[in-house]
């Protein structure tokens, strides 16, 4: 239901909103020459309405919610949401402020946040990547940005107390109950949200529907999903939440953010390079081959783990006074009384990574297969025009995402053997 007193802005109200407030409206110029600003809807995502206001000044982002989403007028959804949103991208900014766009202004009356402009040259990175593009700065940035938003808001960083009032601020309950839903359920059963490129993909959907492994594997990564709690998490970390230079990488878009699985987030991240990797096998062609490209998405899965986990790893082991035998660790974890030394540490993080890989796969594999036969479908198999390419791409797609999540295991714990597997199909 709608919160009281709130109304909807358009491109002209949202200018008066601004001009009332010099601070906001300052960032694009005095209230004055209000008449000459510009502003233009833009958004494409799934679920809000994003304004980029531009002045004499300079510009700035609002963006606002409304009590339903934005593709499905029919589909009420919290308008919570935006204090998720900016309660997020403060505490997200507090460890990685270089990726993280500045927040400038929320209002939890009209839903709405005020926000840093990320201008041209940044496009968003899922279409910058069906139109073929590369970025290689990227993987290191996502890893930065993962491995410090999530080590700092999990109990290895946090004692106890700082960790429950961190998972308190942040119980994003309607926004989680969607994820389960489009995630973790609907792809699973005939939801009539589904969809499908039919009748070509009409056997797999089918399939996907009766398969006892599948619906055992998606089961437990729910159970994890909900039951797991390590870090605060981004919550939808992917391909179309981050607008990207040549040189500069930003997550926009953290309103599903909540206390969940790390693995979670850096799933998402490894779903969609796959999904741009298989795509582009449909998108490419004779005249425009996407070879290097295609090989490229491969590269920046691995680099983008191994730099997730090499980061992690130092954060942890810096946190950890002094590091020899005896010495004590700070956080929760590791309490006053574990010896944490520079052996049993070594031992605990090795352990740590080699659980967090096979739920990085599962995750992985749920999120391209929710893409493909669920509602919310992605721009990169969108994109391909002729229809039998198109679900020859997300067949193949599927394919190997049962593999991420069923056979999990087949790949001995190693990125490098998924890419490898990936580049073999
Ligand atoms: P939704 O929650 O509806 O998915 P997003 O936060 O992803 O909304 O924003 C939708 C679109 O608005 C983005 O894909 C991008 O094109 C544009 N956008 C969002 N934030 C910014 C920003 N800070 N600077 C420039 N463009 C932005
Ligand atoms: C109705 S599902 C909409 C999807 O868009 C968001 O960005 C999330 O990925 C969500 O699952
Ligand atoms: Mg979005
Ligand atoms: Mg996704
Ligand atoms: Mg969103």
């Amino acid at each position: 239901s709608k919160i009281p007193g709130f109304r909807a802005l358009d491109t002209e109200t949202v200018k008066d909103y601004l001009a009332e407030r010099p601070d906001l409206g300052g960032h694009v110029g005095p209230s004055d020459s209000k008449d000459a600003w510009t502003v233009r809807e833009v958004g494409d995502g799934n679920i809000n309405f994003v304004y980029i206001v531009e002045g004499p000044s300079g510009a700035l982002v609002l963006k606002q919610g409304l009590p339903y989403i934005r593709i499905a007028h029919d589909w009420p959804l919290t308008q919570e949401r935006a204090r998720f949103e900016a309660e997020a991208l403060r505490e997200e900014a507090r460890h990685c402020p270089e990726h993280v766009p500045e927040l400038y202004h929320y209002d939890g009356a009209l839903c709405l946040l005020v926000m840093q402009y990320l201008p041209p040259p940044h496009l968003v990175l899922r279409p910058a990547l069906t139109a073929g593009r590369s970025f290689p700065k990227l993987p290191c940035h996502i890893a930065h940005f993962m491995a410090t938003t999530l080590f700092n808001t999990s109990l290895l960083a946090l004692d106890s107390k700082a960790w429950r009032e961190l998972v308190g601020r942040f119980e994003n309950v309607d926004i989680c109950r969607l994820t389960e839903q489009v995630i973790f359920t609907d792809p699973y059963y005939s939801a009539p949200v589904n969809r499908h490129t039919s009748p070509q993909l009409d056997d797999l959907a089918h399939a996907f529907q009766h398969d006892v492994e599948a619906k055992a594997a998606i089961t437990a990564l729910k159970a994890k999903f909900l039951q797991q709690r390590q870090a605060l998490l981004h919550g939808d970390l992917h391909t179309g939440s981050l607008m990207v230079t040549e040189d500069t990488t930003y997550v926009i878009d953290a309103e599903f953010a909540f206390a969940g699985p790390i693995a979670f987030d850096v799933g998402k991240m490894v779903a969609n390079l796959l999904i741009a990797f298989f795509a582009g096998a449909g998108l490419q062609t004779p005249e425009a081959p996407r070879t290097r490209q295609r090989q490229w998405l491969l590269q920046a899965t691995v680099e983008m783990w191994a730099s997730f986990v090499a980061e992690f790893k130092e954060l942890w082991t810096a946190s950890v006074k002094g590091g020899k035998p005896g010495d004590l660790c700070p956080s929760a974890l590791f309490g006053e009384e574990a010896p944490a030394g520079p052996a049993s540490l070594q031992a605990v993080q090795e352990d740590f990574f080699q659980g967090l890989l096979p739920d990085v796969l599962g995750f992985a594999g749920a999120v391209i297969i929710r893409r493909i036969l669920g509602i919310a479908h992605v721009v990169d198999y969108e994109n391909i025009q002729d229809a039998d390419s198109r679900a020859a791409a997300e067949r193949q797609s599927l394919q190997f995402a049962r593999r991420l999540l069923v056979e999990t295991s087949s790949f001995g714990g190693s990125v490098e053997a998924v890419v490898k597997a990936a580049a073999a199909c």
